[in-house]
């Protein structure tokens, strides 16, 4: 058994927890415990420096810690229960800054969460299974809900990642959680030693709190549904109780709170009123924590090129729920970053009913060509009622890591452009887990309005997103960009689901196309035919990846193949009016190639393949369709919804199609392979 009754024995000696990922940027995810046996609270500000934020005594014999952030100005704070009275140091030096009297029954369990989403924490009484929550906006409103009995102890956290704290219970190794994202339960099997204590916190930096257990000086911890452990963790030892999750800054953030008034100095005590007179008092490096309120943007951020300018600023509202930052009236965008590096935004809710919600350039290619490239990470927040684009990055060398944010209802524009005014530029993202949807709501359906577009040898990332309902694309790369499009749900979008290349000729456009699911695009029928899951454009002349896919009900095909060479294995077509679509004709950069491995289609409309090489084009279609090597047939079922439906059909045997004998299964469709195919392509 691992045992550590003293403190820095613990941290050096027992020190378990291995690497994980880089956490995302102005990630302050800290951890805390709380000795009964002399009052002691112990909290790092920073796990990989170890330095404390806390380290003094508060509270009583018999006291119970609970940490939240209870006067919300971003940075967590510690109170002590005892007997129906809270004692809250708010002020981070181990005096009573105030008391508040809620619960005081036998057996009353305290914790906190900010439920009421206003940015300061709520506090909460568990009664046996009925929790009581506090609400802090003015009254002080308390709510009732029910989970869990008599000997369960509670545990709060987001566990869904919605920004809305769940409740849980914990007995002896079962977790149930009530999510607050449609109040469904999760239940999840971790701890159950005697003498274990549950927490939660989010470890591994992706949004959704973590479980974790607390065990004689060892935190282990294993994310909600994942079977094996995450990681572990030495702090604190025997008899200690953990205070996880936390975000106990040391290092004097400058504070902000809208409606200030007086003296301001961005202290915790006389915090500014603006983030205007925030960002102008930082230097490189300072942490902003911007308390629940409105704010007007124009914030205009600029690099060390210009007088007074400076990188690394962290701007760190409490809430998105709870902080609005908008761009105004003027024609102004909310925040402006030009050719400064390295900053992060997080955790607001950003409007700009005239611009951009963020825009960022710097560097060759850009408004600034003599500025350096902007960088910016952006996460847990909302950017969304913009006339133009939400996010807008240009210039060689600008970057944005853009996370876990919803970015939606661009009036007009796009929800993440990345353009130049050089096509030799290369503006480039990382864009994760975030929700982009709506863009171009106002318009006709289909006129603009794209979830991300990149444009001029831009280079996008784009993993994990619920990218729908856009009014135009869902995305669209165009002019020599590079992407990288993997475990997207791209549906519903007005046009196509994603499009590649744009209208001049010979684009160096190049995706891999991986694992997404690809559905329900194509919504504007006004063409009379619909749009494609994924199109690759006929200007396109670059070699493209689409493996993994599902393409289901979207109104055209699911792939169209207009030029350049493309590889197709491994994907699932279902109930597309065609599965893919093989084309070529005069309009097309180059000659269209196609190697079709390892697909199933399945129930769609027309054709499962059909090669369609336009009549008298000079153009060529070479098509290799399945084959005998293991994982190169194609799977053709039940394509027999109606007349005409075939297995494989072409307009024309002077295709270059080549289906190898034995080298695809054919079952239940009209038309196994159309008369019309070149004699090259047989079952
Ligand atoms: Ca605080
Ligand atoms: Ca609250
Ligand atoms: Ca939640
Ligand atoms: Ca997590």
């Amino acid at each position: 058994m691992l045992r550590a009754t003293f403190l820095w024995i613990a941290i050096v000696m027992l020190y378990t927890g291995r690497a994980l990922a880089a956490p995302l940027p102005g990630y302050f995810l800290s951890l805390a415990v709380y000795r009964p046996a002399s009052n002691h609270v112990y909290a790092y500000a920073d796990l990989s420096t170890k330095t404390f934020a806390l380290n003094g005594a508060f509270g009583s014999t018999g006291s119970v810690p609970v940490v939240g952030d209870f006067d919300g100005n971003g940075v967590h704070d510690i109170a002590v229960y005892k007997a129906g009275v809270w004692r809250f140091d708010t002020s981070h030096n181990y005096t009573v800054a105030s008391t508040v009297n809620f619960g005081g029954a036998a057996g009353d369990i305290p914790l906190a969460g900010d439920f009421d989403g206003d940015g300061v924490a709520d506090l909460v009484i568990y009664r046996g299974g009925t929790w009581f929550i506090r609400g802090s906006k003015p009254g002080n409103t308390v709510t009732q809900r029910t989970l869990g009995g008599a000997n369960d102890k509670p545990v709060i956290a987001d566990f869904d990642g919605d920004g809305v704290p769940d409740i849980a219970t914990y007995q002896a190794g079962t977790w149930v959680i009530r999510n607050s994202l449609g109040n469904t339960t999760t239940v999840d099997h971790f701890g159950g030693l005697a003498g274990d204590q549950p927490c939660a916190a989010d470890w591994d930096h992706d949004g959704r709190a973590d479980l974790c257990i607390y065990r004689e000086g060892i935190w282990y911890f294993k994310s909600v549904g994942v079977a094996s452990l995450l990681d572990s963790y030495a702090f604190g030892g025997h008899g200690d109780i953990p205070l996880p999750g936390g975000a106990f800054d040391y290092a004097s953030p400058i504070y902000v709170r809208a409606g200030a008034s007086g003296t301001q100095n961005g202290t915790a005590a006389q915090p500014f009123a603006t983030i205007s007179q925030a960002v102008a008092a930082a230097v490189t490096g300072s942490v902003i924590r911007v308390a629940a309120g409105s704010y007007s943007g124009n914030l205009l951020w600029l690099g060390p090129l210009h007088p007074g300018g400076k990188n690394n600023i962290k701007l760190l509202g409490v809430d998105r729920r709870a902080v609005a930052l908008n761009g105004g009236a003027t024609t102004t965008d909310a925040v402006t970053l030009v050719g400064t590096t390295g900053n992060i935004i997080e955790r607001f809710t950003i409007s700009a009913p005239s611009r951009f919600g963020i825009q960022m350039y710097g560097g060759p290619g850009s408004f600034s060509a003599s500025d350096p490239g902007t960088t910016l990470a952006l996460a847990f927040s909302t950017i969304s009622d913009t006339t133009k684009d939400g996010i807008f990055i240009s210039g060689t060398g600008s970057f944005a890591d853009i996370r876990h944010n919803y970015i939606g209802n661009s009036q007009t524009k796009s929800g993440i452009v990345a353009t130049d005014l050089a096509t030799s530029a290369s503006p480039a993202a990382t864009i994760a887990y975030n929700e982009i949807a709506f863009n171009g709501y106002t318009l006709a359906s289909g006129a603009d309005g794209n979830g991300i577009l990149a444009t001029d040898s831009a280079q996008f990332t784009i993993n994990g997103n619920y990218i729908h309902d856009n009014n135009r694309f869902g995305i669209l790369g165009v002019t020599n960009s590079q992407l990288t499009v993997t475990r997207n749900t791209v549906v519903a979008n007005q046009l196509n689901g994603i499009i590649l290349c744009g209208p001049a000729a010979n684009d160096t456009t190049t995706a891999q196309i991986s694992a997404n699911r690809i559905a329900d695009n194509g919504v504007n029928l006004q063409n009379g035919q619909g749009y494609n899951g994924v199109e690759i454009f006929q200007t396109c002349i670059g070699a493209q990846v689409v493996s993994g896919n599902t393409f289901d009900s979207n109104s055209l095909n699911g792939l169209f193949i207009g030029g350049g060479a493309v590889t197709a294995t491994s994907n699932v077509f279902t109930n597309n009016a065609t599965g893919m679509a093989v084309y070529v004709d005069d309009n097309s950069s180059t000659n269209t190639s196609a190697d079709i491995f390892g697909n199933a289609f399945t129930g769609n409309l027309l054709d499962g393949v059909f090669i369609d090489l336009f009549p008298g084009t000079s153009k060529s279609i070479t098509a290799t369709i399945g084959g005998t090597t293991a994982g190169q047939a194609n799977s053709f079922t039940n394509q027999n919804s109606q007349a005409g439906s075939r297995g494989i059909g072409c307009n024309t045997s002077s295709a270059a199609v080549t289906c190898p004998t034995g080298g695809n299964t054919f079952s239940g469709n009209s038309s196994d392979i159309q008369s019309t195919c070149p004699s090259t392509c047989v079952k």
